[in-house]
């Protein structure tokens, strides 16, 4: 984490994070319709995808950048394999599901962008529940 701003950028985007998903925890404790339930999960998990990304680019940006000017030539290689790890890692996940990019404006506030798809539920999970 290079600078104080980024931290507090991070830090404030995770709070917002943290704000709606407790209010998709009183969603459910208010036997909110999972749609909508599975509708804002989809959003807190494109938020948090986000904060990710930008700790990433703020990792490249600092870390990365200081190991490949050196000239520490094992570090070089670990910082890699870290990267390759986590590109693998990230693949993995993203292959096991549904993406589509989309904006979602919520109850909770703005958390527009990069939408991900839940896993398909199982229709008996749903049967019984009438929208509102
Ligand atoms: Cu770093």
């Amino acid at each position: 984490m290079a600078t104080r701003n980024r931290r507090t950028h991070v830090l404030n985007r995770l709070k917002s994070i943290d704000g709606h998903l407790r209010g998709v925890i009183r969603m459910v404790e208010d036997d909110a319709y999972c749609i909508d339930v599975i509708q804002q999960l989809q959003a807190v998990q494109g938020a948090v995808g986000r904060v990710a990304s930008v700790l990433l680019e703020d990792h490249l940006q600092t870390c990365v950048t200081h190991v490949i000017q050196g000239n520490d030539s094992d570090e070089r290689t670990r910082v890699i394999g870290e990267l390759l790890r986590l590109f693998d890692a990230g693949a993995r996940t993203t292959s096991d599901e549904l993406s589509t990019v989309a904006d979602v404006t919520t109850p909770f506030g703005e958390v527009g962008g990069p939408l991900q798809l839940a896993p398909a539920v199982p229709e008996a999970s749903h049967a019984a529940r009438v929208p509102r």
